[in-house]
């Protein structure tokens, strides 16, 4: 027994926690299942903090690199309201990387040390965001579907045990709840505009529906990770339960709109679950470990923004800095 959770022989998760001091360990599994917060400074267990830095991270990283499929669109977006809307949008998503980032801190590592995992392809981010955007209408599915996605992701994640991830999510979620708007008010007026643009939001659809499926993590028969996090509240449901919340909430939306969405065994069985073809986990294997369409075109740009930005970091980290010019 630790605390209050019986460990089942089978469970994976022993062998992860086996070399925690078990009386700490039970004091820490008591405060989870009591919903107790757990603060930068609690004790925890190693593999606590390293899942969270590696889930953290990684939902850092996937904010910064999915504001680059956007952001191209800002000046090709029909419209100054909605160059506006989809510039605000891009800042929020940037915005969320630096309340995650600072939250990863917490747990002891450095901003500098996650950015260079990111641009050295050591962490993972999102596999969605290694997809182009080929059309107004991949940008506007982004910011419906995906931002839909991210919304139930983080609502559930938002409730988890570690308290300054669940703060940094609350914030973001109100600001994701306005983009899911955007996006569903731009695919709309594409659904129910001319034939050419009902094409264009069908088909990028249909090239975003794979990437869509997997974004929620591969089934819950193959996760690695779910079975601690669950445990530890870290996630709050599991990847096929998001899956399912989001095809609940979604299909009738999509198919209100007269779009077709490209598995023709989609449907709602007589118990309430969604039927799929299952996703190929081998395409998302490939994407998550660097041999998406994208990646490469990714990674890139954000190691040419680290070396762009150098200066700044350099002029702002030397007192005498020689960017400063002196005032007499
Ligand atoms: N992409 O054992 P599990 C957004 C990896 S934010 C890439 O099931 P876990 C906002 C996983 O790391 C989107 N890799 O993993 C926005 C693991 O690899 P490892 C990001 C994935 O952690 C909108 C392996 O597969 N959100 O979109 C993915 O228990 C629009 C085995 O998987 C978050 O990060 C994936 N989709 O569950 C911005 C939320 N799924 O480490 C701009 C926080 C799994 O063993 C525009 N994260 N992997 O080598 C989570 O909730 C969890 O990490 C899951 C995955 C649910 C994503």
């Amino acid at each position: 027994m630790y605390g209050n959770a019986y460990i089942d022989p089978n469970d994976k998760s022993h062998a992860i926690i086996a070399g925690e001091d078990p009386q700490k360990l039970a004091e820490f599994e008591d405060r989870i299942s009591r919903g107790e917060k757990v603060e930068p400074k609690d004790w925890m267990p190693a593999e606590y903090r390293k899942q969270l830095i590696r889930m953290i991270e990684q939902h850092a990283h996937s904010e910064i690199i999915g504001a680059l499929p956007e952001g191209t669109w800002i000046t090709r977006a029909p419209g100054f309201r909605r160059k506006l809307a989809l510039m605000a949008k891009v800042q929020d998503e940037v915005g969320h990387a630096q309340l995650l980032y600072s939250a990863a801190e917490t747990l002891g590592k450095s901003r500098e040390a996650m950015i260079n995992d990111l641009i050295t392809g050591k962490s993972k981010y999102s596999n969605v965001f290694n997809y182009p955007a080929y059309t107004w209408a991949d940008a506007c599915i982004i910011a419906w579907l995906i931002d839909a996605g991210a919304i139930i992701n983080q609502v559930a994640n938002a409730k988890g045990s570690y308290g300054p991830y669940g703060r940094a999510l609350d914030r973001i979620c109100t600001e994701e709840s306005f983009h899911l708007k955007y996006g569903h008010d731009n695919v709309v007026t594409l659904a129910t505009g001319t034939l050419k643009q009902r094409e264009m939001v069908q088909a990028a659809l249909t090239r975003w529906w794979p990437p869509i499926m997997h974004f929620f993590g591969p089934s819950d028969k193959i996760s690695n990770h779910t079975e601690i996090l669950m445990r530890w509240k870290v996630k709050m449901a599991t990847n096929d339960d998001m899956r399912q919340q989001f095809l609940n909430m979604y299909v009738p939306k999509i198919w209100d709109l007269g779009l077709t969405l490209p598995d023709k065994n989609l449907k709602k069985n007589a118990a309430g679950t969604w039927e799929y073809t299952e996703p190929d986990w081998e395409e998302f294997k490939r994407v998550i470990n660097g041999g998406g369409p994208c990646n490469a075109e990714r990674l890139a740009v954000r190691r040419m923004a680290e070396e762009r930005g150098r200066w700044v970091r350099e002029a702002l980290n030397t007192a005498e800095s020689k960017y400063i010019i002196p005032l007499a």
